[in-house]
């Protein structure tokens, strides 16, 4: 899409500033997929940047996509390989009638500083591919994604099973149709069983994602030892700003979410979407949830800014919910649910301001301890425990 909005309308609900960047220069010794037949504007690249990529994997360089603007009409695979770009604001990789992105299959995969620009206007059937991701595939270790900002693809980063080692910084993800980022290990391929470890995504932004903004899901295999941080996330039209289903000791931490629409949390820990078990400690900490929560049509019912939901399977590893502000939840604060047990869950220093219902909603059979947590601002009342879950209070307790 353009990146310079002109507004006719009379009113303006949101506007982004900042300052471009100039290009960046060529890496030295790299090969510019324009030696290779790509050209700005009109025409297809798809061929000259599988061709610069082959060309710069068979002597060892790396490939530069100069500024300017470039079409792809399918997936382009990458392994060992680095693709760098004038910057977000200059190079332009362009995706058509929804298909176009880059494929991970290996390791040392490495794309920065470019625009992924799909034109993606629906979303998938479910089991029906007709469209592709920004980013996709199984990012092996030495991989790295900096500084890419994708708009309207069908998900911006989708790293499924074989993923290792992924560090992803400084990444802005707008008006995709499903996730914003998806850690997963739902792979249909050979793959599928291969697990996806030691990844992390930071210091980027996401909003008006049709999916949730950040999502791991251990589905095939376990997602372990991975990260949000420091992130922004807004605005996804469905599901959670952020949620980890199932999973060996991965951790949600120093994030801005708010603002969530429909089936939706701020923060959700979950075994649904028949998730692996927990293990290890799942650890949220230090996010400031603001006006999260949402209403589920299907289940006429709502969902906590922060939702523990056991569905398939009970939740009995530790979860750790320490120093989160969580402010005007649209239904509950907290909501333990469904008939499942949750145990070795720890509340720590958490503050509820404000809820659309209860602060603290109790639909779980188990156990929490609650140290330092404080409910104030709740229209329905600080707590609503039908369930008759064991509450473990410990000091500084308020409200509930
Ligand atoms: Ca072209």
């Amino acid at each position: 899409m353009s990146k310079r909005h002109i507004w006719r309308s009379l009113r303006i609900d949101l506007a982004d500033t900042e300052i471009v960047p100039p290009t960046f220069t060529a890496l030295a010794n790299s090969v510019d997929i324009t030696a290779y037949g790509a050209t700005s504007g009109s025409g297809d690249d798809t061929a000259a940047i599988n061709a610069a990529i082959a060309a710069a994997k068979s002597q060892g360089r790396s490939v530069w996509i100069p500024a300017g603007t470039f079409d792809l009409t399918s997936r382009v695979e990458v392994a060992g390989v680095t693709i760098r770009s004038a910057g977000m604001w200059h190079t332009t990789v362009r995706g058509n009638n929804g298909r176009g992105g880059f494929y991970a299959v290996g390791g040392n995969v490495q794309l920065a500083d470019f625009t992924f620009a799909g034109d993606v206007r629906y979303r998938d059937p479910d089991g029906v591919v007709t469209t592709d991701a920004a980013m996709e595939g199984n990012f092996g270790s030495g991989s790295l994604i900096h500084n890419v900002w994708v708009e309207h693809s069908k998900v911006g980063l989708w790293a499924n099973n074989g993923t290792d080692g992924l560090y992803v910084a400084g990444v802005r993800i707008r008006n995709t149709f499903a996730y914003g980022v998806n850690l997963n290990t739902a792979s249909e391929e050979a793959n599928r069983n291969d697990p996806l470890s030691n990844t992390r995504v930071e210091q980027s932004v996401l909003r008006n994602t049709g999916d949730d903004a950040l999502a791991m899901w251990s589905k095939n295999a376990s997602v372990s030892n991975s990260a949000f941080t420091f992130n922004t996330a807004t605005l996804p039209m469905l599901a959670n700003t952020s949620a980890i289903y199932g999973g060996n000791g991965n951790r949600i931490e120093d994030n801005l979410f708010s603002d969530t629409v429909y089936t939706a949390a701020g923060v959700t820990v979950s075994t649904w979407h028949g998730a692996l078990p927990f293990s290890g400690t799942t650890v949220v900490q230090r996010n400031t949830l603001t006006r999260t929560g949402g209403w589920n049509n299907d289940w006429n019912s709502s969902q906590g800014a922060v939702w523990i939901y056991a569905e398939g399977r009970d939740i009995t590893a530790p979860v750790l919910l320490k120093d989160l502000t969580v402010t005007d939840s649209t239904y509950q604060g907290l909501l333990l649910s469904w008939q499942k047990t949750i145990s070795n869950l720890t509340l720590d220093h958490v503050t509820f301001n404000g809820a659309g219902s209860y602060g603290i909603d109790l639909n779980a059979a188990g156990s929490a301890t609650f140290t330092y947590v404080t409910v104030t601002g709740a229209a329905s009342g600080g707590l609503n425990n039908p369930s008759g879950y064991t509450i473990i209070r410990g000091p500084g307790n308020s409200g509930f």
